[in-house]
């Protein structure tokens, strides 16, 4: 299989944050090619849960796993994370999502890109606008929902 690029979101509110991105992208670098790490973000949460400030960042990547695969790759990763999913939208020590595989549009039952909330969420919008500006037109960036600051890189 051909290798596609790939944008993913990570994102943590418990625990040692910071150390739980870190840990991820070394973890995912083993078997994908990482292109680029956006700026960290602090982020106020999005959906209604109360709960701790999320760090968020965006990560391009380069690979020969399937969308599937991939997937299955960021699950394992959030397992090691040891998170526990208590409340959907609640706090996590790690999710780790798919927002874009190359151009592919899929639907099915475990998986479905373009990310669907990614275009009404900051947290999601800023950080890939740093690495592809060029998929974020300045409309929807303006219109999405929570307060997000860079605070640097990770
Ligand atoms: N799934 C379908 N499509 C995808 C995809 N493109 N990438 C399925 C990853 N997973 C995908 O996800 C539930 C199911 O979505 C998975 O089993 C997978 O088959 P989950 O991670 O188990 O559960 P969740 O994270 O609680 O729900 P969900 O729907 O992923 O939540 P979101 O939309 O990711 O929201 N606020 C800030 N500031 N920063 C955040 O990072 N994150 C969330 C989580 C809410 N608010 C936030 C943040
Ligand atoms: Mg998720």
């Amino acid at each position: 299989m051909s290798a596609a690029r790939a944008f993913l979101s990570l994102g943590s509110n418990l625990g040692d944050k910071q150390q739980y991105l870190r840990d991820a992208i070394f973890e995912l670098s083993s078997d994908v090619t990482v292109l680029g790490v956006s700026r960290l973000y602090e982020t106020a949460p999005v959906g209604g849960v109360v709960q701790d400030d999320f760090l968020n960042v965006v990560i391009e990547i380069d690979t020969v796993l399937s969308p599937l695969e991939l997937l299955d790759r960021c699950q394992a990763l959030e397992s090691q994370a040891n998170r526990v999913r208590l409340v959907r939208f609640g706090p996590r020590t790690l999710d780790v999502d798919i927002l874009l595989y190359g151009d592919s549009a899929i639907d099915s039952e475990r998986l479905t890109i373009p990310h669907p909330r990614m275009f009404e969420r900051k947290f999601v919008l800023q950080p890939l606008s740093d690495l592809a500006p060029e998929l974020v037109p300045e409309e929807l960036l303006l219109a999405a929902l929570g307060d997000v600051v860079a605070i640097g890189m990770l």
